[in-house]
């Protein structure tokens, strides 16, 4: 009998990983249901790991943080550049995990977000299209929850931080502008949504979520379709 030669590279693994996103105002609880979220899958045997954007640990992230934080000011284009910036920047490792490592992702805030905030500023009200172009052929989520919450419910929530954005104007045109991306998705039947709504307790929302996850995972699972581009219609390249 002729040895097995050992391979050098891992081995390929069964099924690529779902890319989850998870969505939604400030204060909606997207960052603690999240880390649920990972728990619960773990808990499963399912392999999970966790994304945020903006990821402010790369240098474009330190420039957005900065930002936010308002210890400077950037011109409402350069600054939505560059939250687009820091998702091409965690491109390549993002399908990696999902391809390579067959590992879920799941991601506290994607483009959707790049968009519904930047073009809620009055600069950017009426170029909906520009806001969305450089984001065109990131990989696409396989889901987005969306949490859903009314602003006053928000903004109960122990008071938003002091970050650019946290206001309550701002916040109720970025939930408007989010319903408005969810209705374009819908017409374009790529990317599915699922609306939770987050005035509920924190194991109400969780026991949904759960739900959409594992049925997300065993569908990308059985269909074993490639990753997705991002508002884009070849999956190749
Ligand atoms: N935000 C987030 C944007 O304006 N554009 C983006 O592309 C992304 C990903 O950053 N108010 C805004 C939404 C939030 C702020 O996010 C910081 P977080 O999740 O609070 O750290
Ligand atoms: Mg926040």
């Amino acid at each position: 009998m002729i040895p097995a030669i050992p391979s050098k590279t891992a081995a390929k693994p069964a099924s690529r990983g779902a890319f989850i996103v998870l969505e939604g105002v400030d204060r909606c609880g997207k960052t603690t249901q999240a880390s649920l979220l990972i728990k619960h899958l773990v808990g499963l045997g399912l392999a999970a790991v966790a994304m945020r954007f903006p990821d402010r640990t790369t240098m474009v992230g330190d420039l957005i943080n900065q930002y936010l934080q308002s210890k400077s000011e950037l011109d409402d284009r350069a600054v939505h550049l560059l939250f687009s910036a820091n998702r091409w920047e965690a491109a390549p490792a993002l399908r990696k995990t999902l391809i390579d490592d067959g590992a879920n992702i799941i991601c506290d805030r994607y483009a959707h977000s790049g968009v519904a905030f930047s073009s809620s500023k009055p600069s950017l009200e009426d170029n909906l299209d520009w806001c969305r172009a450089c984001d065109v052929g990131l990989p696409a989520p396989d889901a987005i929850i969306f949490l859903d919450i009314a602003q006053e419910e928000a903004e109960q929530r122990g008071g938003y931080g002091g970050e650019r954005y946290e206001k309550k104007e701002m916040q109720q045109r970025v939930r408007k502008r989010f319903s408005q991306l969810q209705e374009m998705d819908e017409k374009d039947g790529r990317i599915p949504w699922f609306i939770v709504n987050a005035a509920q307790t924190i194991e109400e929302v969780q026991i949904e979520i759960n739900e959409i996850v594992e049925k997300t995972v065993e569908k990308v699972q059985s269909e074993e379709q490639p990753v997705g581009l991002l508002w884009k219609e070849e999956t190749k390249g």
